[in-house]
């Protein structure tokens, strides 16, 4: 109907490739491998979108090889040049948002208003950013140089979004990449690569290999790569962090999060409510700095669970190219699973449990937004990362319990505090063991501001001239002093 976005242009797509891909490498796809492949299926229907290569030594080998092939040139040219390239891939992304839009939304499950109005803007945008500081790079790091050839690993919440993340900041201070997209949304990445050719950027700078985790642990030991930058569970993370200590490779890590959401009892609570709807509702919860722990204050505990749940239950859930719809579905049955056991155990524990008797999809990957309260701060809901539309929430008396509470966890990546005392918020946020912190607002991210965690929740910056740092090294070290002195 006329409220869904159509599909018939990704579907187009899908069919000019025979519904195959083989990996992006040396600017062009290798034959699809049709005995050593894997099925990518739309999380909300179940019917496949695609046969997609599963990368293998061979893969590995020839895509780093193609990247080293290109980096001496790519590094050579003036930053002016590679802003110039970074522009045509900003400009490639707009000019076909609406396509990139429809898969993303088909490939993971999300709403096709969040990936039309957020996820591919601010693509775009990470490139746009990044052409500045190529365009910059002589002059604000004349004393360093690229890191050579960066492998990078991404996963399934924001497939196109973690991408623009991670190839804008390489690829503007004069790196090349191997990609390695999650298995269950590789799609988006394999039409960039195309559209990246399309757009002139040179042979080799670029390659996509798909595949599991087996593909990317062959990335990560690989011994022709200069640096891994890897976002996905924080288990990954420290076995990536195990296999390349003591390679020489660098690294940053971008993992999990139990991010508290402050509210206190001078708090907007309305606002706060919202707040609330896109901390942990945005993205079906399948977002690593979401809102996932409420610690609200005691004496407006139970006015601001009443309102919560009120707003609650006019959510709507539903197919992601429908453009009414808040959430999506989640991005496959294992994650429903894991989802649902998560809750259930929860509930055993002793939480109580709140989802809205709203209308739900009869099929299909999707589990309703859900409030547990009453949870004991020791309690795994409470203490490990769900990364569902599911909140927790707890109480605290005086804001030091609540900073105490906050910090109790393994994660810190990031934090949110609803107050409208500007000196009750800042003394909290001060306090906050995160890597960025919001008042009065939340999930709020720009390309210009670094962004990573502390903790369990890694790190490394993504954004920014701190991002930048994380794709240089030093190049010289000058001992003309020493010299002039002798
Ligand atoms: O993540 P994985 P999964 C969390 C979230 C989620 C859970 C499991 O809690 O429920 O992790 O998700 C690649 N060497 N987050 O299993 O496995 C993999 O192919 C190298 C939070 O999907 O970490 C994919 O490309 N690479 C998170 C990527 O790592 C390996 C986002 C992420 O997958 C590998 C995702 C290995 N040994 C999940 N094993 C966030 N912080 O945003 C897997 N991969």
């Amino acid at each position: 109907g006329p409220s869904s976005e159509s599909d018939a242009q990704a579907r187009e797509w899908l069919a000019g490739n025979k519904q195959q891909f083989g990996h992006f490498i040396g600017g062009g796809f290798t034959k699809h491998a049709a005995k050593s492949c894997f099925d990518v299926s739309e999380p909300a229907s179940g019917k496949l979108l695609a046969k997609v290569s599963l990368g293998k030594k061979a893969d590995v080998d020839a895509a780093v090889r193609a990247a080293r092939k290109a980096q001496a040139d790519w590094a050579a040219l003036s930053g002016h040049a590679r802003a110039r390239k970074l522009y045509a891939l900003a400009r490639m992304i707009q000019r076909h948002a609406r396509l990139i839009a429809v898969l993303e939304a088909l490939d993971n499950g999300k709403p096709i208003r969040e990936t039309r109005d957020i996820d591919i803007p601010l693509a775009a945008r990470h490139f746009y950013h990044h052409a500045g500081w190529a365009q910059l790079s002589e002059s604000q790091f004349p004393d360093q140089a690229p890191v050579g050839v960066v492998g990078q690993i991404i996963p399934w919440n924001f497939p196109f979004l973690m991408l623009a993340w991670k190839i804008a900041p390489a690829l503007a201070l004069g790196n090349t990449v191997v990609l390695k997209p999650a298995e269950y949304t590789p799609l988006t990445a394999l039409l960039f690569a195309e559209l990246a050719k399309a757009a002139g950027l040179p042979d080799g700078v670029l390659n996509v290999v798909t595949g599991d985790g087996s593909t990317g642990a062959l990335l990560v030991e690989h011994s022709g790569v200069d640096k891994i930058a890897f976002t996905g569970s924080t288990a990954v993370g420290k076995e990536i962090r195990k296999v390349t200590a003591g390679s020489g490779k660098s690294l940053t890590l971008e993992l999990g999060g139990k991010s508290p959401f402050i509210v206190f009892d001078d708090a907007d609570l309305d606002a706060a409510v919202e707040g609330v709807v896109d901390a942990i509702w945005f993205n079906q919860g399948e977002v690593c700095c979401a809102g996932s722990r409420i610690l609200v204050q005691e004496g407006i505990a139970e006015d601001f669970h009443d309102r919560l749940r009120r707003r609650m239950s006019k959510l709507r859930v539903g197919a992601p190219l429908d453009k009414s719809i808040d959430m999506g579905a989640v991005v496959a049955p294992d994650q429903l699973k894991r989802i649902k056991g998560m809750v259930e155990a929860g509930v055993k524990a002793g939480a109580e449990i709140f989802q809205p008797e709203i209308e739900m999809p009869g099929s299909g990957c999707f589990y309703p937004p859900t409030l547990m309260s009453n949870v004991q701060p020791t309690a795994a809901v409470a203490t490990d990362e769900i990364f569902g539309p599911v909140v927790v929430s707890m109480t605290f008396r005086t804001p030091d319990e609540a900073i105490q509470l906050a910090n109790h966890t393994r994660y810190g990546l990031a934090g949110s505090i609803w107050s409208e005392s500007i000196n009750q918020a800042l003394d909290a946020a001060v306090q906050l063991e995160a890597g960025v912190v919001w008042i009065n607002t939340t999930n709020v991210l720009d390309a210009a501001v670094g962004f990573g965690g502390k903790k369990e929740s890694g790190f490394g910056r993504e954004g920014g001239r701190e991002g930048c740092y994380d794709y240089l090294k030093p190049l010289v070290w000058s001992k003309l002093g020493e010299r002039a002195a002798a």
